[in-house]
C-alpha cells in the first residue's frame, strides 16, 4: 500500500546517480549524497556558508536555575573574520548527569521559559541544550543586509546565493563548535532541532553537518519534510509567493512546476543517513501535509538500506494519531492537534534519543 502510493509520487531516483548508474554500496551512496548535497544547494537552499573562527564571552551565569537542578548560562559568540557579527546562545545543563545528550535547538524566541521549549521538564529528563534565537542570526524577511547574511554579502543576483535557511542552519552548526569547546555532553548523541520554517532549518543543518547524531524535524512540511509531488496545503508556488528568501532564487523555477524537480525532499532526508531522524506531524496540520511528511520518511528508507540500517519501520498503511514508529533509523511520530511544538512532540525526542542512544 505504502510502495504503492510511493509509485505514484513518480518521484526522481535516489538510488540512480545522476548519470543513470546504481547506487548500490555504501560508499556509493556517501558519493550519492555529494551530488545530491551539490543539487540541492543549486537548485533550493543555496550555498551553505564556510565555517568562520568564533570568540566568545560568558554574559551571564544562573548556577542554581530551576530549583538548583540545573546550571543555565548566556554567551555572546563573535565572528571577527565576519565583520564582529555576534549572536547570543544559551546553555542549559542538568546537574544529575556528567555526560547528557544534548540538543541543539533553534527557537523563535530568545526567552526562557518559553512555550516551545519546556526547558525545566528538559533537564529533568537529563537532557542538556543549547539555543539560540533564529531572528539572532538574520532576520525573517527579505532584508538581506543584516546579521550574518549582511556579513557575508549575500547577493541576490546569484542563483545559487544562500537562502534564509541555510544561514539559520550555518548557526545551528556554529553553535555546536562552540558546545564542544564548552564541553559537558555526551558527543557521540547531539540532536539538532527546530520547528516549522526551523524544523526545514534543522535538516539543512543535519546535512550539512554530520556530527549531529540525530536531527528531529517539527511539522516542517512544504521545503522541509514533506514530498513535495502532489502534496496537499502549501505547495511551491505558496511558499515562494510568501518565503522566496527562504530559498535561493533557483528554487522559483519550480513554481507550479515541481515535476521538474531534480529531486524531492526525501533526497534532503537522505544527506542524514545513515544517522537517526525523527520527522513528526500534528494531525490538523494540513498545510504541512502529514500524509506527504509520512511519504518521505518511506521513500528515504531505501537508502538508508544500502547502508546496512533498517529507515522507517512500520505497518503498512498511513500513520494515524497517536503513532511513533520508531524501530528504524528514520521515526515518524503522529501527535492529535494543530501546528505546534508541544511538550508531547519534546518528549517523542527524547524518547526516540534514549531508544536509540549511541554508545560509541
Ligand atoms: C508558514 C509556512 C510554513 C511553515 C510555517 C512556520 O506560514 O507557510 O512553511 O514553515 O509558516 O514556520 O511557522
Amino acid at each position: 500500500m505504502i510502495s504503492e502510493k510511493i509509485k505514484k509520487l513518480r518521484l526522481p531516483e535516489l538510488l540512480l546517480f545522476s548519470d543513470g548508474s546504481p547506487v548500490d554500496t555504501a560508499e556509493k551512496a556517501v558519493k550519492r549524497q555529494a551530488e545530491i548535497k551539490e543539487l540541492l544547494q543549486t537548485e533550493i537552499y543555496g550555498r551553505f556558508p564556510k565555517k568562520a573562527a568564533f570568540t566568545y564571552e560568558l554574559v551571564s551565569r544562573d548556577e542554581r536555575a530551576f530549583a538548583n537542578k540545573a546550571v543555565q548560562s548566556l554567551y555572546t559568540l563573535s565572528f571577527p573574520a565576519l565583520g564582529g557579527f555576534s549572536f547570543p546562545v544559551r546553555t542549559l545543563f542538568p546537574k544529575h548527569i556528567d555526560a547528557p545528550p544534548l540538543f541543539v535547538f533553534m527557537n523563535f524566541r530568545d526567552d526562557l521559559p518559553d512555550r516551545y521549549y519546556p526547558a525545566e521538564e528538559i533537564v529533568d529528563n537529563g537532557f542538556a541544550v543549547a539555543s539560540f534565537c533564529y531572528k539572532d542570526i538574520t532576520s525573517d524577511d527579505g532584508d538581506f543586509g543584516n546579521g550574518l547574511s549582511g556579513a557575508l554579502g549575500v547577493d541576490r543576483i546569484k542563483d545559487d546565493c544562500p537562502g534564509k535557511i541555510c544561514l539559520w542552519a550555518w548557526a545551528a552548526s556554529e553553535t555546536l563548535d562552540f558546545v564542544e569547546t564548552v564541553g559537558g555532553y555526551d558527543r557521540s548523541n547531539v540532536a539538532v532541532m527546530g520547528h516549522s520554517r526551523l524544523g526545514k532549518t534543522a535538516l539543512v543543518a543535519g546535512a550539512f553537518d554530520e556530527r549531529f547524531s540525530f536531527v528531529f524535524s517539527n511539522d516542517s512540511g512544504c521545503a522541509g519534510a514533506a514530498i513535495t509531488r502532489q502534496k496537499a496545503g502549501e505547495s511551491v508556488d505558496a511558499i515562494c509567493r510568501n518565503f522566496s528568501y527562504w530559498f535561493c532564487p533557483a528554487y522559483e523555477k519550480y513554481r507550479n512546476n515541481e515535476e521538474a524537480m531534480p529531486f524531492d525532499q526525501h533526497f534532503l532526508l537522505a544527506l542524514s543517513a545513515p544517522r537517526r531522524i525523527v520527522v513528526s506531524s500534528a494531525a490538523e496540520d494540513l498545510w504541512a501535509d502529514p500524509c506527504s511528511e509520512f511519504l518521505c520518511c518511506a521513500a528515504v528508507s531505501p537508502f538508508y538500506e544500502i547502508f546496512g540500517s533498517r529507515g522507517l519501520v512500520c505497518p503498512d498503511r498511513l500513520p494515524e494519531i497517536g503513532d511513533a514508529f520508531f524501530g528504524g533509523s528514520v521515526g515518524y511520530q503522529m501527535r492529535g492537534g494543530s501546528h505546534y511544538l508541544s511538550r508531547a512532540d519534546w518528549q517523542k525526542y527524547m524518547e526516540f534519543m534514549r531508544i536509540k542512544h549511541n554508545n560509541g
